[in-house]
């Protein structure tokens, strides 16, 4: 059951899609508390939800804020990171009340789980308008179902896009992208997208391609599709002023950037240097920035990043001139004392995604002027609506790739998300291991993180264990920062064999992995889940924080640790364990239910299959295009003479005709 209170007056979001009459009796499970909410917690509550957060699949015991943030540093202190989720799932102890928890508000969202004090959760709005949806069920899946039948089906993106993304931020000519196909088809390594970072604009302007690195777009995107690998451009929030662009002089004239109160359109530096912000709050704005994907979808573009659009903001002119001017103040005094040397420091840093920036604009909905601080949250995945509405006219009937830093709930429908910047180490590993199953609960379906890690250098065992996990994430992309330290995986030369291996055994797994993604998507049921969604009496199973149920069979344990030749692993029941040095070469042994320390060598995968379940295997492929879904080996964990079918989703991968029932095979 879903109930739907209303306060003051809300703003419209546009996150559910199903209009619940408004009730009127008392919120169920929670106590009105100052400004919100407030819950007392058992002593073994479980808290799970609010997507793209920092810190465990349990969020108890931390505060956060919903405040879509570019985020350069993430970690444990961290509240707020790029997307705004504001679902809670909360099991109030085992046996205890289970509901959701679904504040639709567009702006600041305040929790604090258990950090004030242990055993209490309390919430606010920044403003009093706001829905509150309460979401009862049998247990946490059906919960979690029922929320997502209400916001609505996940983005499904065509089936490419379920191979391998090689991505660098310094790719930055022709030559650079051909040779990263050349070394993968080379090296026999399977590749499906080659992304283009911000180098293939001209001076970082959107909807420019600089000609004198790539000279001819459509002919490289024709070379490589020809090959089975795509390119996906990034597209940036901020439009570059500069009279000669055609989008920004268009999108001038027709008043579509936001304005601040002055009614003159608002600046701030981002990587073309000084930028207009469009108003993707508007429908007639939303159309018309979607309409400039055209320059790139006319080369044969099938897939685009839509990148800084939290809207990240390097600074604004008012807000710099201060800085300038405190240092002028400055200049000339022998003797610059700490406060002001701090003082300085201070407004340095303050400069980027400044909160007096983000109160300083406006957007215009239905006619009244609305601060965009107020409904910050929503302006990046208003953008993903905008490209995605767009590409149903630029390209009607097929998928398109997209996916998106910034997002809310609701921008789900329109496309994926990665999951920004983070860094190589070993605790960012186990942060994507812990952010897929509550992205995913939030409708975010297909999203991944920088494999390898995005900032600082990575090293080969990290990036091949960072790999045996991403290898079951939707979006498998290996990305990083410009500077750091190489890391395609042809790059490991010494270890190329096992690095080939773990890539063959992803697209190996892609008939169940892309059934269970498109299971996910039409059936509003997880991906990934924490294992107290299907063993919800289990105490153990609940505690767990780095495992993950995938789809109806398989259950993942990945090594996450440095160094590491095995891990401590718990079976809520018996499983068969697969331990795969590659598709062909396992070792499989039936484990029974409880805990186990299981070896796992730096180039094994430890898998498991449940009991009665069946998972179909390809031959592994270069690219998706030549997978062999005809012949197929099956994996199962069937007892002497049971049987066991398997419904395998088998569509063409590229047009919208999900529904149709031959897309479903049943395998046995
Ligand atoms: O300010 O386009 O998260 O993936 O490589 C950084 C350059 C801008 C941030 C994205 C990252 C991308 C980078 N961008």
């Amino acid at each position: 059951m879903i109930q739907r209170f209303s306060f003051g007056r809300p703003f419209p979001t546009g996150s559910v899609v199903e209009t619940l009459p408004i009730a009127t009796g008392d919120v169920p499970f929670l106590t009105p508390d100052e400004s919100g909410w407030k819950l007392t917690l058992a002593e073994d509550a479980v808290v799970y939800g609010l997507g793209e957060m920092p810190r465990g699949i349990n969020k108890r015991s931390w505060h956060y804020i919903t405040n879509n943030t570019d985020e350069s540093h993430h970690g444990e202190d961290k509240l707020s990171y790029y997307g705004a989720h504001n679902f809670l799932l909360i099991r109030n102890g085992l046996g205890g009340d289970c509901f959701g928890v679904f504040i639709d508000f567009p702006g600041k969202v305040y929790y604090d789980i258990g950090y004030s004090e242990h055993d209490v959760l309390r919430f606010h709005t920044e403003e009093p308008n706001y829905e509150l949806y309460i979401l009862t069920g049998k247990n946490e899946a059906a919960i979690a179902k029922a929320f997502r039948k209400l916001i609505g089906r996940s983005y499904i993106p065509p089936k490419w896009a379920f191979g391998l993304a090689q991505s660098r931020f310094g790719y930055k000519t022709e030559a650079d992208v051909r040779e990263i196909a050349r070394q993968y088809r080379k090296n026999q390594l399977p590749l499906d997208m080659i992304c283009m970072d911000i180098d293939y604009m001209q001076d970082y302007a959107d909807f420019t391609v600089n000609k004198d690195r790539f000279p001819d777009l459509k002919k490289l995107s024709d070379d490589l599709k020809a090959q089975n690998i795509r390119l996906v451009p990034i597209i940036d929030a901020g439009i570059r002023i500069n009279p000669n662009d055609k989008a920004c002089q268009e999108g001038l004239e027709k008043g579509y950037f936001c304005k601040k109160a002055d009614g003159k359109p608002f600046v701030a530096a981002v990587w073309p240097g000084k930028a207009y912000f469009a108003d993707f709050l508007r429908p007639e704005v939303r159309e018309w920035f979607g309409s400039w994907y055209h320059t790139l979808t006319d080369l044969g573009i099938e897939g685009f990043w839509n990148d800084m659009n939290e809207p990240a903001l390097f600074y604004s002119p008012e807000r710099l001139r201060e800085l300038l001017d405190y240092a002028a103040s400055l200049r000339n005094k022998d003797n610059i004392e700490h406060h002001e040397f701090f003082g300085f420091v201070g407004k340095v840093m303050k400069l980027m995604n400044s909160p007096e920036d983000y109160a300083s604009f406006y957007h215009e909905v239905n006619g009244e002027k609305i601060r965009h601080d107020r409904v910050h949250n929503l302006y990046g995945g208003n953008m993903t609506r905008a490209a995605s509405e767009a590409f149903d006219r630029l390209r009607p009937g097929k998928r398109t790739l997209l996916y998106s830093r910034s997002s809310f709930i609701g921008s789900h429908r329109y496309g994926g998300i990665w999951l920004g910047d983070n860094h190589s180490s070993w605790a960012q590993l186990l942060a994507n291991i812990q952010l897929m199953p509550n992205v995913q609960m939030c409708g975010f379906l297909y999203a991944g993180a920088d494999l390898c890690g995005f900032d600082g250098d990575t090293t080969s065992d990290l990036a091949l264990r960072w790999l045996e996990f991403g290898l079951f994430t939707p979006l498998m992309r290996n990305h990083s920062s410009s500077g750091t330290r190489d890391q395609e995986y042809f790059r490991f030369t010494k270890e190329l064999p096992a690095f080939r291996k773990m890539l063959e055994l992803r697209y190996a797994l892609l008939p169940y992995l892309y059934s269970e993604f498109m299971k996910a998507a039409l059936e509003s049921t997880p991906y990934f889940r924490p294992l107290a969604f299907d063993y919800p009496d289990d105490s153990d199973a609940r505690t767990v924080e780095d495992q993950l149920l995938l789809g109806e069979g398989l259950m993942v344990a990945p090594v996450y640790t440095q160094n590491a030749v095995g891990r401590h692993v718990y079976l809520p029941e018996s499983m068969k364990l697969l331990r795969l040095r590659s598709v062909e070469d396992y070792d499989e042994e039936i484990l029974p239910a409880g805990h186990h320390y299981l070896p796992c060598a730096l180039n094994e995968v430890l898998l498991f299959i449940r009991p009665g379940c069946i998972v179909p295997v390809a031959a592994p492929a270069e690219c998706t295009a030549q997978l062999d879904e005809e012949h197929l080996t099956l994996w199962s964990n069937l007892s002497a003479g049971q049987k066991a079918v398997y419904r395998m989703y088998t569509d063409d991968g590229e047009t919208k005709t999900y529904e149709k029932a031959e897309n479903w095979r049943m395998v046995e």
